[in-house]
C-alpha cells in the first residue's frame, strides 16, 4: 500500500552540486538516512510523519558524488524498530556503510547477531518528543547492557533544552555514547553561554561522549547559502561547531543527514553543506580527524 507523503513534505534535492572542498580520501558520511522505498520496506504504523523515498541506491550515489568513501546509516524513526531498509542498505555497501539500528528492550539475540554480521555497530535512543512515544529508561539501560557485549555504542538524539533532565540517564550509560548535531543548541544563544557550556561540560567531564558537529541546515536560523551568500550560509552555527571540534578533536563525526527529514523552508544542496566542513574544521589536520580517522576508529576498528 502506498502511504501519502505528510503534507509540505521537502524531498530531497535531486541534483546537488559537486563541492568544491575535496573530501580527505576515505571520508566518511556518519549521519545520513535511507526511507523504503515504502513499497519494498513499508513505514512503521507508530511513525510521527510519512517521507518520500530515498533508497539505497540513491544514498550510494550521492556518496560518489560527493566524493565520500563510506556511509553510516542511522535508522529514521518512520522505520520504528522494523530495521529492514537500514540493514538491507548495508548488506548491498560491499562493507562500505555501518548502521546504527533502533530496537526495542524484547529484541532477541539472534536478531542482534543478524544485524551484527550485517554492519549494524549502534542503537539509537531518541528523546526528541515530535519524532517518537516515550521509552522508559529502565527499558532503554536494558538494551545498552546488552549491546555492550557486541561492542556496540549508543547514539542519542535530544533538543538543548531536555540534556539537564536526561543527564543522569546519559552519564550512566556503559558504553560510549555519540551525540546527534551537537545535542541541538539554540544557535540564537551565545556560544560561551549556560546551556551550550552545559553540553561543552558533558563532554569533558565524560570522555566516552562524542559529538555528530552535523546539520547546520536544521540548527541554523541565519538560513542557507540563498538567502546569505555562500561566504556565510548557517554563519550562526559555525562558532558551536568548531568548538566542539577544537575542544574535542579526537570525538567528533560529520554526517550529511540526507534526505534530511522533517526540513521546513529550504533543502539543502548536499554538495554545498560539504562546502560548508572546511568553515567548521579549519585546519587538513582536523578536517581528517573528523571525516575519517574518527569515524574509522569507530566503526571499521578492524581496519585501524
Ligand atoms: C535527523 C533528524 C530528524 C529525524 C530523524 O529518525 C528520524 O526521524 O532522525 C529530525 O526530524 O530532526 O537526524 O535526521
Amino acid at each position: 500500500m502506498k502511504s501519502e507523503k505528510t503534507p509540505g513534505w521537502l524531498d530531497w534535492y535531486a541534483g546537488p552540486s559537486k563541492p568544491r572542498f575535496q573530501l580527505p580520501s576515505g571520508a566518511v558520511d556518519a549521519h545520513c538516512h535511507v526511507f523504503g522505498p515504502g513499497a519494498e520496506f513499508p513505514f512503521a504504523p507508530e511513525r510521527k510523519y510519512t517521507p518520500c523515498d530515498a533508497s539505497k541506491r540513491q544514498l550510494y550515489a550521492l556518496r560518489d558524488h560527493l566524493g565520500f568513501a563510506r556511509n553510516v546509516v542511522v535508522q529514521a524513526t518512520c522505520h520504528g524498530d522494523d530495521n529492514r531498509a537500514m540493514v538491507d542498505a548495508l548488506m548491498h555497501s560491499g562493507g562500505r556503510a555501518r548502521g546504527i539500528a533502533t530496537v526495542r528492550r524484547d529484541v532477541a539475540d539472534g536478531d542482534l547477531q543478524a544485524m551484527h554480521e550485517a554492519g549494524v555497530r549502534g542503537v539509537r535512543f531518541n528523546f526528541v518528543k515530535r519524532l517518537v512515544d516515550f521509552t522508559p529508561k529502565d527499558a532503554l539501560m536494558e538494551i545498552a547492557g546488552r549491546i555492550e557485549r557486541l561492542g556496540w555504542h549508543v547514539v542519542v538524539y535530544f533538543e538543548s533544552v531536555d540534556l539537564p533532565e536526561l543527564w543522569d540517564f546519559f552519564t550512566a550509560l556503559p558504553t560510549t555514547v555519540v551525540v546527534d548535531h551537537m545535542g541541538r543548541p539554540d544557535v540564537t544563544r551565545p556560544p560561551d553561554g549556560p546551556e551550550f557550556e552545559l553540553f561543552e561540560k558533558f563532554m569533558r567531564d565524560h570522555p566516552n561522549v562524542w559529538s555528530k558537529v552535523s546539520c547546520p541546515e536544521r540548527l541554523s536560523a541565519a538560513g542557507p547559502p540563498a538567502l546569505n551568500g555562500e561566504q556565510n550560509a548557517y554563519r550562526d552555527v559555525v562558532p558551536f561547531a568548531r568548538r566542539i571540534i577544537e575542544t574535542f578533536p579526537d570525538r567528533v563525526l560529520w554526517g550529511t543527514d540526507w534526505p534530511h527529514p522533517n526540513l521546513t523552508g529550504h533543502m539543502p544542496d548536499d554538495g554545498l553543506l560539504v562546502d560548508f566542513i572546511p568553515h567548521i574544521a579549519t585546519t587538513p589536520e582536523l578536517r581528517r580527524k573528523l571525516l575519517v580517522d574518527n569515524p574509522m576508529r569507530l566503526y571499521w576498528p578492524e581496519e585501524g
